[in-house]
């Protein structure tokens, strides 16, 4: 287990150490066993879904009335770091149904929405996709193609989204497409004319997460499924992402945690030159550099949970934090590869999977470039966008 040297666990309060290690005790007993097969064979673990409805994870945030649990943002952080030690595909799921779904159907969505969706999504009876991303437009999501054009009872969408978690399985997607007033969100069934999704095939990362296409021809969406409080434009999904990036930034360096783990286990264990590994100064460095990445991370994001819960944590401390995790939880499982020899590129270490599943996860949700540029912004005053 990794070294709290610097006791991090008495600023938790008991019942988020409750929260987390019920979590822990699920990615070491239900995960762990078959993650390595549904990387190798490219599937999400759809077992997972009960799983983690049952454990209160989806929408976890969320009142109680909609069939969330209240939780402390610290707790959903610790939540998202026990499930990425899992695998950040896992972290994922729960990440586009709590964060990117059921928040702005609670956010921007009406009474009825709220009551029809979000206890079924909390009880993983309903799954949400979040398209955003279109096959030409990523960081730049003011310049999206998908329109929704405004018709008798209802709206009419043409376009794509690509690029999105769950999209294959999930039963709604939250669509954001272009209208004449600006962009709204659309809560997009399954079933609607006009409506497909295809899985994406052939990706080396977060290969135990689904990932597809949306398509919309004439995809007609009555007015009881358009988010009423979209009206603030590119806000709306960009607050969405607020919420996911900060999960994303617990979640992170949880891979980071397994792989330190892995490492020292390994070092200490494995032989050369007559001598145990970890006894070799240059190992010990990047062990020495891995804990303290970690736990600087992990105050960084503790700060900012707890600024969460006083309603002072903003978008740009949000970047600050999944920057910052993604960049250094890359950095450490790159670290514990090496450090792993051959043994480090077999999925039967887990190493492997914890860092190519990193490469999307310092992708998505802002690439570590667009952070970077959000900081720039906001240390200078001079936006370097375009
Ligand atoms: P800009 O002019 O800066 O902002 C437009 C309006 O939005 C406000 N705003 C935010 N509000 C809440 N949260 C944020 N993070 C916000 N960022 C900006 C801003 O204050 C402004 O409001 P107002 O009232 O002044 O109009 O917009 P911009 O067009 O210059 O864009 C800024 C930029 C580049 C930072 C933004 O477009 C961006 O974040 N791009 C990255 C796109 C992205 O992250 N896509 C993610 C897609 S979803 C995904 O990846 C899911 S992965 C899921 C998984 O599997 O876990
Ligand atoms: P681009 O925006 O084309 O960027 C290409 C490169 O240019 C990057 O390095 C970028 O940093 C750089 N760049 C772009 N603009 C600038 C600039 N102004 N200055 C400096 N550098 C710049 N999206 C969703 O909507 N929903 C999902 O559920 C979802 N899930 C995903 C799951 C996976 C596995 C992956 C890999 C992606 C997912 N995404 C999802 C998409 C993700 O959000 C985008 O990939 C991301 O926002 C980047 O967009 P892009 O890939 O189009 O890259």
């Amino acid at each position: 287990m990794l070294h709290d040297l610097l006791q991090i666990d008495e600023l938790l309060e008991n019942e988020e150490k409750i929260a987390r290690d019920s979590v822990t005790a699920f990615v070491s007993n239900e995960v762990l066993p078959v993650i390595t097969d549904a990387y190798e064979k490219g599937y999400f673990p759809l077992e997972f879904i009960s799983k983690a409805a049952d454990l209160g994870l989806l929408g976890m945030t969320l009142p109680q009335q909609y069939g969330g649990s209240e939780a402390s943002a610290v707790s959903y952080g610790l939540a998202c770091q026990e499930l990425e030690r899992g695998d950040s595909g896992l972290r994922s799921f729960v990440s586009v149904q709590s964060s990117l779904c059921m928040y702005p159907i609670y956010a921007y969505g009406s009474e009825e929405q709220k009551q029809r969706f979000l206890p079924a999504m909390a009880g993983g009876k309903l799954i949400g996709s979040f398209g955003l991303t279109e096959p030409d437009v990523g960081s730049d999501p003011s310049n999206m193609r998908t329109t929704a054009k405004k018709v008798d009872g209802g709206w009419c969408l043409n376009g794509a989204k690509m690029w999105i978690t769950n999209a294959p399985f999930a039963d709604l997607a939250i669509v954001w497409a272009r209208t004449e007033e600006g962009i709204r969100g659309f809560i997009v069934e399954k079933e609607f004319a006009g409506f497909e999704r295809n899985e994406i095939h052939n990706k080396m990362s977060l290969r135990a997460s689904s990932t597809g296409e949306l398509v919309f021809e004439d995809c007609f969406v009555p007015d009881a499924n358009y988010l009423p409080g979209s009206e603030v434009g590119l806000r709306a999904p960009l607050g969405c992402l607020t919420q996911a990036r900060y999960g994303i930034a617990w979640g992170a360096i949880g891979a980071a945690m397994a792989c330190y783990d892995i490492a020292v286990e390994y070092t200490k264990e494995r032989v050369q030159f007559n001598k145990p590994v970890a006894s070799f100064q240059l190992v010990q460095s990047d062990l020495a550099d891995m804990l303290t990445e970690i736990t600087k991370a992990q105050f960084v994001n503790l700060r900012l949970g707890r600024l969460k819960e006083q309603g002072k944590a903003s978008p740009i401390m949000v970047s600050m934090a999944k920057r910052n995790a993604c960049r250094e939880a890359l950095a450490i499982t790159r670290k514990a590869r090496n450090l792993l020899g051959a043994n480090g590129i077999s999925l039967e270490y887990h190493v492997i999977r914890h860092m190519n599943n990193l490469e999307s996860v310092f992708t998505y949700e802002g690439t570590d470039n667009i952070h970077t540029l959000v900081l720039g912004k906001y240390i200078t005053g001079f936006s370097a966008f375009s």
